[in-house]
């Protein structure tokens, strides 16, 4: 991350009504900060019709048992289908990632249309008592003109060019399990990409809402982006970014999660994924489902 300018954010707001109270660490700029707290989903109570937002392109509540898997690049063969109320963060299905033991697997990919210069993934994630398993979770890729869609991700340890590929994703930090950023850009110091660590660790056995946001550069400057929100608290932010050298490489790909060596069974929950245009932010609910859940959490 030699040219790349890291800023690890803690964030003071709390949810709710509250403005955003972030001390920052390192020049931000007031004019070019990046959206907290209530976005895109706030206009929508429980998600309900998010999926019919313009600026949505995908939507994923898991209601029904497999049609998630359409268009998705390996099948998502990780995942089943659940409908137990105590791993469903809204409605009636969620998905249940299972990691066994000693496996290897994951990688998957859904290819977009067209490339998009700007892209925000919100999901909902619960990770199983005892959980620590170092885990890429979501995240965007793109592959330039004439590149089969693997590239991306299949090309670990070689260095973008800037006009073939580009890489970032959340992953779960070691040992303590923190929401951080995995990213490949021409910029990086070695074959393999540049990690941005967040310093909260995913809660266990509760809901957590993530966000990521993969912002290409302009061709000839280094104003591209990644950053990472955990329910609506922005954590991570890399700014100064030179993903690409042509236009003609944009974000063109959809990740899910890749692991390796799984030390121990562990178990994820997710629910309530959306890839949008604009920030997306955690869902809106009511108060009486924000202090249900609040009581869950102490239980
Ligand atoms: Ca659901």
């Amino acid at each position: 991350m030699s040219s790349a300018l890291l800023l690890v954010l803690e964030a003071a707001w709390a949810g709710g009504s509250h403005e955003p109270g972030v001390r920052r660490e390192g020049p931000v700029q007031a004019q070019d900060s990046l959206p907290e707290g209530p976005g895109l989903a706030a206009k929508y109570r429980g998600d309900a019709s998010l999926a019919g937002d313009p600026a949505v392109l995908l939507f994923y509540d898991y209601e029904a048992p497999d049609s998630w898997r359409k268009g998705w690049e390996g099948g998502l063969k990780y995942y089943d289908h659940v409908t137990d109320p105590a791993h469903v963060f809204q409605g009636r299905g969620a998905l249940q990632a299972r990691l066994k033991k000693g496996t290897t697997g994951g990688g998957d990919h859904l290819r977009l249309r067209a490339p998009e210069t700007c892209l925000f993934q919100r999901y909902y994630v619960k990770a199983d008592r005892g959980f620590d398993f170092i885990m890429k979770s979501h995240g965007f890729g793109g592959v330039g003109p004439g590149l089969p869609d693997w590239y991306a991700q299949g090309k670990a340890g070689i260095k973008p060019t800037g006009t073939d590929k580009l890489y970032g994703i959340i992953f779960f930090s070691p040992k303590d399990v923190r929401p951080s950023l995995y990213y490949y850009h021409p910029g990086q110091k070695g074959g393999y990409g540049d990690h941005a660590y967040g310093r909260t660790p995913l809660p266990v056995e509760t809901w957590t809402c993530l966000e990521i946001m993969l912002k290409v550069n302009e061709v000839g400057q280094n104003n591209g982006e990644i950053a990472c929100w955990m329910d609506g608290r922005l954590t991570v932010r890399v700014k100064d970014l030179a993903w690409r050298t042509t236009p003609e490489l944009g974000i063109n790909l959809v990740l899910d999660h890749v692991y390796n060596s799984v030390p121990h069974d562990q178990l994820l929950w997710f629910d309530n994924r959306v890839v949008a245009r604009r920030y997306i932010g955690p869902m809106a609910r009511s108060s009486q489902e924000k202090a249900a859940e609040q009581t869950g959490r102490t239980k």
